[in-house]
């Protein structure tokens, strides 16, 4: 600890405080409330969208940020401006910038105008993708809108820290960490402590012995809804007691406080914050008493719904308000040093608001007249119909005060429509306004469109094949010593990774796969947990930010429902939402397909990968294909779903004279069986069904092209499925989900993206299951699924009618 920091401690034990100390943050607590006042009228005079705002958290946020050190991380939620802009991470310019969508990240770090305003983020990568030394900077992982939705997460970063501490392998990743002496920092909302995975993320910081903090900011409120309806007992400090350590069992450390003490809350979050960084220990404070000076947020006003009494409360017990009156009484400065504050701060928001409105308008504004210009150089004067749809267009144009590029692109593009047909220079005008289409295009799908994946060098995609290598003694074994061996290979070979799941550990996995892998590289690396899918997600994303190299297993495919919302909402938007920012190349591993039952289907495809774009997904149709995505994902910095199929891990393979080192490339389907009539595309334990099938269509003189198309997302890169259905001329596409599931999204991506149709003689086909799912029991499963029969039939069919004399209807 530095001289100056301990001088500052000892001061705040003695109840005396350093006089800059105390008006600079007086001075940031009423600047973010003056920023946070004008942003409520930027969206309600129209220039911005929406607004959610700080005010009323600002004490409270600057005491806690004191504790936010270098390599620190945050988990938080929109309320946090002030805390961000203590810890000197967010500024008021920025503030706006947020608020407008700004979108050059230079000036919008936190979002690049991807997320609402305060909606934070810091930038752990560089722009070419290379990681930053997070150890030297705050990071702040970046915030998303739904009710805690940042503690799955929150678990993950304060994980990371007790690997980092205890796994002394992991001492050399000095730019990741600090021997482990990083806490997550978390917030939320009162109200949100409703939500379910508030309480999954404190049983799992309880039981993992974290260094994580968080703060409650109470507020008594929900937007409109009080504690009453949120909280038992109306207080969650009460109710988290019964996870309060004790003497003699680890446990959660509870603090209380008030929102508007100033002096107390610093003493309160120094106090609580060591403790979790010494101890590795969970901290929560609930901080009591807040305040809501603007209501929720800009879409409604709290005079609706809350009494004159509590309004009455939130005046008098402004966190601002009341730290005045503490400066004052504690005679630290003068009424007038304080207005001469407040005033200046006033000027600041102005100011910051003024530069960042001006930065977000002229870029578009210039574009306009770049637009503007090249209409009013066209040479043509016509007038079609005695009626000039350009000139119109064009001048409500330029009538705009402030435009959005969507004015300049509507108006481009109605002009395009409208330009004469009947003279000869039409065609420089045309030329020069798809120009400038182009040309914007481009710089707004910079904006808008990039980094749903790693677009650096360490993509996935990026990832050279490596064949397996097979002898012709290879010896056959069961498929989860495929994976076991693989895993031995990989433990030894990235330091970094570490698998964990329910069962994953002391047994091994249920299937075996990492059997033994606990024993040789230690319980850090090959760990058992709860059964809590959303927070083994979580626990994953955290570290994947935090640059480990994390496998969470999630025990079966039907139950990656409850991690879904962490996954599809947090894992796979991090690296869009943020512009490029973070990313979190977290491996996700389970096991489906094939099974039975309703819960046990293993089939739900489309569920999932309609949901987390952004997330790879490999659909292996056996171990050795399963290990070689292993392979694939570790070496780029992707994050990826691996579905192994189930039915898979006692069936025999040829083991790889490579095992550990092949690599299978993602979006390259495989032809695994040559054919002529028709092509049968399909992935995962189908395959085996498909070629039982394609067996018993051969006795027929059909011949069948068997695609395995290896990984949904993405999808055949090469287009290997068109140039198959070129030759065969027929194509069906053949999964176990839904009817309208993953099938349709094949044949949509073929028919649409590839332009397949064109190639076609018979209607494409789909075989899927039924509508409901699955019932139990083998004969569940061949009235609920399709199998080979179907298979047979479908395409069977399809021949009868390009050929009913060589393919007659067989019943
Ligand atoms: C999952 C989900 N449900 C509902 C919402 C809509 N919503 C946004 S903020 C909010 C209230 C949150 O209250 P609280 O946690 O107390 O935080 P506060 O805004 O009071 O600081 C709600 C219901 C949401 N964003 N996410
Ligand atoms: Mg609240």
């Amino acid at each position: 600890m530095s001289a100056k920091s301990t001088e500052r401690i000892e001061k705040i034990e003695k109840n005396s405080f350093d006089k800059n100390e105390v008006l600079n943050d007086y001075k940031l607590a009423n600047l973010s409330r003056q920023i946070s006042l004008m942003g409520r009228k930027e969206v309600l005079t129209g220039k911005a969208k929406f607004g959610i705002f700080g005010d009323g958290k600002e004490i409270a946020q600057i005491a806690l940020a004191k504790n936010f050190q270098d390599g620190d991380w945050r988990s938080g939620y929109y309320r946090d401006q002030t805390f961000m802009m203590a810890a000197g991470l967010f500024s008021a310019e920025e503030f706006f910038a947020q608020l407008y969508g700004q979108t050059d990240v230079a000036l919008n770090p936190g979002n690049g105008g991807r997320s609402f305003n305060n909606h934070f983020s810091t930038r752990s990568l560089n722009p070419d993708g290379s990681w930053k030394d997070l150890t030297k900077q705050k990071n702040s992982s970046s915030d998303i809108s739904p009710t805690a939705g940042q503690m799955a997460r929150w678990v993950g970063l304060a994980y990371a820290s007790k690997l980092f501490r205890n796994n002394k392998e992991l001492h050399q990743f000095k730019t990741l960490s600090n021997k482990g002496n990083e806490v997550a920092f978390g917030t939320i909302g009162d109200a949100s402590t409703s939500e379910g995975q508030f309480w999954e993320a404190m049983n799992a910081v309880g039981v993992l012995q974290v260094p994580a903090v968080i703060a409650v900011w109470d507020d008594g409120y929900g937007i409109s809804v009080p504690k009453k309806y949120q909280t038992t007992k109306e207080s969650i400090s009460e109710l988290l007691k019964g996870f309060e350590r004790t003497k003699d069992k680890p446990g959660i450390v509870i603090f209380k406080g008030k929102g508007w003490d100033y002096s107390g809350l610093i003493k309160l979050f120094k106090e609580g914050v060591e403790v979790a960084r010494k101890e590795h220990v969970p901290v929560v404070f609930h901080i009591d008493e807040m305040t809501q000076p603007q209501g929720h947020s800009t879409s409604g006003s709290h005079e609706r719904y809350k009494s004159e009494e509590r309004l009455k409360f939130e005046v008098e017990f402004d966190g601002l308000r009341k730290m005045k009156e503490w400066i004052l009484k504690e005679k630290i400065a003068t009424e007038k040093e304080l207005d001469v504050i407040e005033k200046q701060v006033e000027e600041e928001a102005k100011e910051a608001k003024r530069v960042a409105w001006h930065k977000f308008t002229e870029p578009v504004k210039i574009e306009r007249d770049k637009l503007i210009e090249i209409i009013d150089n066209r040479s043509c004067m016509c007038k079609r119909e005695g009626y000039d749809k350009v000139g119109t267009v064009t001048n409500d144009l330029k009538k705009i005060l402030t435009p959005i590029r969507k004015d300049n692109f509507s108006a481009a593009k109605k002009i395009l429509r409208h330009v004469c047909t009947d003279c000869n220079i039409r065609g420089k005008l045309q030329k020069d306004l798809s120009d400038w289409l182009e040309r914007n295009y481009e710089d707004n799908h910079k904006r808008y469109n990039t980094f749903l994946h790693n677009e650096s060098e360490r993509s996935a995609m990026n990832v050279k094949e490596v064949k397996p290598i097979f002898k012709p003694d290879s010896p056959e074994v069961a498929g989860r010593e495929i994976l076991r061996d693989n895993y031995d290979h990989l433990f030894a070979q990235y330091p970094k990774l570490v698998v964990f799941g329910e069962d994953a550990g002391y047994i091994g996995g249920v299937n075996q796969s990492l059997e033994g892998m606990q024993k040789k590289y230690g319980e850090l690396r090959v760990t058992d947990t709860g059964i809590r899918e959303q927070t083994i997600l979580g626990q994953g994303l955290g570290m994947a930010l935090r640059g480990l190299r994390p496998i969470a297993e999630i025990q079966y495919f039907d139950y990656l429902l409850y991690a879904l919302q962490t996954m599809s909402d947090d894992l796979a938007t991090t690296h869009y939402r943020t512009a490029g920012g973070q990313i979190a190349p977290l491996i996700i591993s389970t096991r489906g397909h094939r099974l039975e039952g309703i819960w046990h289907s293993g089939s739900p495809l489309s569920m999932v990968i309609n949901s987390i774009r952004g997330v790879y997904v490999c659909v292996p149709r056996n171990m050795t294909q399963a290990a070689g995505f292993y392979n694939t994902l570790l070496e780029g910095e992707d994050p990826a779903l691996v579905i192994e199929p189930l039915n898979g891990y006692r069936l025999r393979e040829k083991r790889p004279e490579n095992i550990g080192e092949y690599k299978i490339p993602l979006g390259v389907p495989e032809i695994l069986h040559e054919g002529t009539d028709v092509t049968l595309v399909t992935y995962g334990s189908c395959v085996r069904i498909a070629q039982d099938a394609i067996e018993q269509l051969k006795e027929f003189n059909i011949s069948v092209e068997l695609i395995d198309v290896q990984t949904l997302l993405p999808f055949d890169k090469k287009h290997m499925i068109a140039d198959s259905i070129k030759k065969t001329n027929r194509v069906v596409f053949f999964d176990e989900d839904v009817p309208g599931g993953a099938t349709a999204f094949m044949m949509q991506k073929v028919m649409e993206e590839q332009g397949a149709y064109f190639h076609l003689d018979s209607e494409p086909r789909t075989i899927t299951a039924k509508d409901h799912r699955p019932a139990y029991a083998s004969d569940g499963d061949y009235f609920s699924n399709p199998n080979a029969e179907d298979v047979f039939e479908a395409i069977y069919a399809m021949m009868n009618e390009s050929n009913p004399k060589k393919y007659p209807e067989l019943y």
